[in-house]
């Protein structure tokens, strides 16, 4: 052999043997199949205050009640949206929040979303990078009008929307193994959220996921949206007022009039502990993704008793959300029994905003 061309084969070796290095060890697709529903949820479905062991407050004459209707994304088992993917007992808490979305760093997540309901609905991601069709924002952005289709899709309409994960989508240098980030329709956008449509994205650093994108070193993961659902901003207000299941006291008024008795103050979609009770063994890895949506009253501080907690590498029982705030907390549970964990604004524990958690021994 020529010496040029052995030294030729010879770099191309080389290079050929960088770029395999250099791969993500396995990129992946990560396809979901999720449709905007609408569906009559119970903030209260045990009829109890669980926390305190007694009846609900009585009903303000202004309340529809505990039963809304509202948009919520749902996951389904493929592209014919024909079977819904069932929660299994663990997942049951995360109540109104759509599927949780994962990915490690070098993936790309697909979203095929249809719309179920009567309203125009999107899906508008935090973190990850999207290009104009995948915004699901409508707003003067200069977008092509082939861009436009996924700002709000129609009732019956189909999307695809795909995000990718790069580095900046991933944890940063002081954050824990895995971080979140929201999804959420952004037709409209308060009054989009307090209709339902929101849900949490779990991305995992690279190296460090599990086939499924959950992150290696821990062991139980849960999200927790410390949310006021403002009935009288939603939606579907209209169709709430109709509907004899959802109104069975008749009542009537305008949005304005209908407001201070219809906010709930929700984690999860769950009020007064009716959050389906959230178990961990003591020792296990436990990390609390915490998440708070966007109403004036969206400032939360989320509290545990009986354990403690990391974040950004401080200690702490209580932590700070924002409107639309998105941390990470490690537990490691050391103390078994049944514990509380609510907002400690007096306002919003005064308004059912609490729930418990069982550390088993
Ligand atoms: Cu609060």
């Amino acid at each position: 052999m020529e010496r040029w061309k052995w030294l030729a084969a010879v770099a191309l070796t080389i290079v050929a043997g960088l770029i395999v290095v250099a791969a993500p060890a396995q990129s992946r697709v990560r396809t979901y199949y999720i449709a905007a529903d609408d569906v009559r949820w119970n903030f209260a479905p045990s009829g109890q205050d669980l926390v305190a062991g007694k009846a609900l407050p009585p009903r303000h004459p202004l309340q529809l009640g505990w039963v809304y209707h509202k948009a919520i994304y749902r996951e389904y088992t493929d592209a014919t949206f024909c079977h819904l993917k069932a929660r299994g007992p663990h997942d049951a808490y995360l109540g109104l929040l759509g599927p949780v979305i994962r990915a490690e760093v070098g993936d790309t997540i697909v979203v095929r979303f249809k719309n179920n309901t009567r309203l125009h609905l999107s899906v508008h991601p935090h973190g990850v990078k999207y290009d104009k069709a995948s915004e699901g924002a409508p707003y003067r952005d200069g977008s092509a009008r082939r861009e436009k289709s996924d700002d709000a899709v129609p009732p019956g309409g189909v999307h695809t929307y795909t995000w990718t994960v790069p580095e900046r989508a991933a944890p940063g240098p002081m954050d824990p193994s895995s971080i979140v980030w929201m999804y959420h329709s952004h037709t409209d956008e308060v009054r989009d959220v307090d209709t339902g449509p929101i849900g949490p994205i779990i991305i995992t650093r690279r190296g460090m996921a599990r086939p499924d994108g959950s992150p290696k070193d821990v062991d139980v993961e849960l999200v927790a949206m410390f949310s006021q659902m403002d009935e009288s901003q939603s939606r579907m207000l209209t169709a709430n007022l109709a509907d004899p299941v959802t109104n069975p006291h008749h009542v009537a008024g305008s949005a304005d009039k209908l407001q201070n008795a219809n906010q709930f103050l929700t984690i999860n979609g769950f009020d007064y502990g009716n959050l389906p009770m959230l178990t961990m063994t003591k020792g296990q890895r436990v990390r609390w993704y915490l998440l708070s949506s966007m109403d004036d009253n969206d400032f939360h501080a989320p509290t545990w008793h009986g354990q403690t907690v990391l974040y950004d590498g401080q200690r702490a029982s209580t932590l700070m959300l924002g409107p639309m705030d998105m941390k990470v907390a490690d537990m490691l549970p050391d103390n078994p029994g049944v514990w509380l964990f609510d907002c400690s604004l007096g306002v919003h524990l005064e308004a059912g905003m609490t729930a418990r958690f069982a550390v088993l021994p």
